[in-house]
């Protein structure tokens, strides 16, 4: 009886939650504690994204660019890639070896897995067994330990959640992806999964005090079933107004979202052909990357980009206005591979000297271009030159009847800058440019 009582009063409130944030998120307004979330958010400008699953046992199968696909991609039926979970012990798993890396490699924020499109919880839920408390040998919270240490060390913690999932029944009709997973049900109420995912997102908002946000992916599996979004922007942002919101949909970002990102992609730049719905002015932007070609853990993959491409990657998008997300697939020990620490530390110690070029900036006046980009902050213009190749640089777009003074970042010595009408002229002498990225401040009165 008693059992029951708490049961209807859990319900209840869950339902009043969701009533009370269904009716503010009409007509959205991001509160106040929000719009400090975004600022903080667009000076951070690096963090780390972590794509960790009961996948990372398979390391890819021995195939490239395989890995958190690796259940529909070789069609592994649910009842065998259930097994996986059984042989998920990262015992080595070391959330304050994690997080202090973080730190090192100059990044202000981690960005988890809570679930990936295979369905399987990273954390502790209540609602399914199918989470890595109740279905693996190490039986331990990860994302609670996680955030844990995120506090302890001062680094905010968002969840990648994943709204296809190719293992739960109610996920029906199917979507585009998953046709070759056998036994996925025939069957089921897509309303039950809905109320089923944002029960969890209640967990993951609930369970962990304050969180940076919510990185939703996989609406493009079924985009024309109908989410029910408002319903669950409004549950996210009635339990934690400050919580920010995206959404990897590949659209403009909808009422309720707090920021837009790119996959892969400079903002503006659709290389990968799904990036292609402009750049929103209302809302921050972030690109996500990988250091190799896959997200989650792979054995084979060596096609490792550089520091000097991935610096200037980061560089560029910042001139775009946009954080960078960098990723690693830890491995099934609970390690991130040697190879990404190493990348990660060289990354800081750039982030070190020249990092005050680039945090708490914002876009700058010209576009990234060939040569480079530029970012603001106050009257400060960084023009970050990534490929110099030897001549002058014309940059049209910078108020020059402003400027007061030019000068090199790393030794304040005065730059060659040459007043034009439409902007300014760079010489850099071959002595002054540097292995990555050659910085030069303007300052305007
Ligand atoms: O399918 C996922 C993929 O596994 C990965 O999570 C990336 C990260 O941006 N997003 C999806 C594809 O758009």
């Amino acid at each position: 009886m008693r059992k029951e009582l708490i049961r209807l009063t859990v319900l209840v409130l869950f339902a009043a939650i969701t009533f009370k944030g269904t009716m503010a998120q009409e007509g959205y307004v991001p509160a106040p504690e929000n719009l400090d979330n975004r600022e903080w958010f667009q000076d951070a400008k690096f963090g780390l994204f972590v794509h960790w699953g009961v996948y990372s046992i398979m390391g890819g199968g021995g195939d490239q660019g395989i890995a958190e696909w690796i259940m529909e991609r070789k069609s592994i039926p649910i009842v065998q890639y259930e097994k996986l979970p059984g042989f998920f012990n990262p015992t080595q798993f070391d959330p304050a070896e994690w997080v202090s890396m973080v730190k090192k490699a100059g990044m202000k924020y981690i960005t988890i897995t809570s679930k990936h499109h295979d369905g399987f919880a990273m954390y502790d839920s209540k609602v399914s067994d199918y989470n890595i408390v109740d279905a693996t040998p190490y039986g331990k919270d990860v994302i609670g330990m996680l955030k844990e240490e995120c506090d302890r060390q001062g680094i905010r913690l968002f969840f990648y959640h994943s709204q296809l999932d190719w293992h739960h029944p109610d996920y029906f009709p199917h979507g585009r992806t998953g046709q070759g997973i056998a036994d996925r049900s025939q069957s089921g109420d897509f309303n039950a999964y809905i109320d089923y995912m944002n029960t969890q997102l209640t967990e993951l908002l609930t369970q962990y005090g304050e969180i940076g946000g919510i990185w939703f992916d996989g609406m493009w599996d079924k985009p024309d079933a109908d989410w029910r979004l408002e319903e669950t922007y409004a549950l996210i942002h009635g339990l934690q107004p400050g919580a920010l919101i995206g959404s990897n949909h590949h659209k403009m970002p909808f009422p309720g979202e707090d920021f837009m990102m790119f996959e892969r992609d400079l903002p503006g730049e659709n290389t990968m052909g799904f990036n292609n719905t402009g750049i929103s002015e209302e809302v921050p932007l972030e690109m996500c990357e990988t250091m190799n070609g896959s997200w989650g853990f792979n054995i084979i993959d060596q096609n490792y980009k550089s520091v000097k491409q991935l610096i200037h990657t980061m560089v560029r998008a910042a001139g775009y206005g946009a954080n960078f997300l960098l990723n690693t697939g830890p491995m099934p020990n609970g390690r991130i591979q040697p190879e990404n620490v190493d990348t990660l530390m060289a990354i800081g110690n750039w982030l070190e000297t020249y990092g005050g070029a680039l945090y708490g900036t914002r876009k700058g006046p010209v576009r990234p271009q060939e040569w480079g980009a530029t970012v603001v902050k106050g009257n400060e213009i960084y023009i970050h030159v990534l490929d110099h190749r030897g001549r002058d640089i014309e940059i049209r777009g910078i108020p020059s009847d402003r400027l007061r003074s030019a000068v090199y970042f790393d030794d304040g010595s005065r730059a060659d800058v040459k007043r034009s009408e439409e902007g300014i002229t760079l010489s850099i002498p071959k002595r002054k440019v540097k292995p990555i990225d050659t910085i030069i401040v303007l300052t305007l009165m």
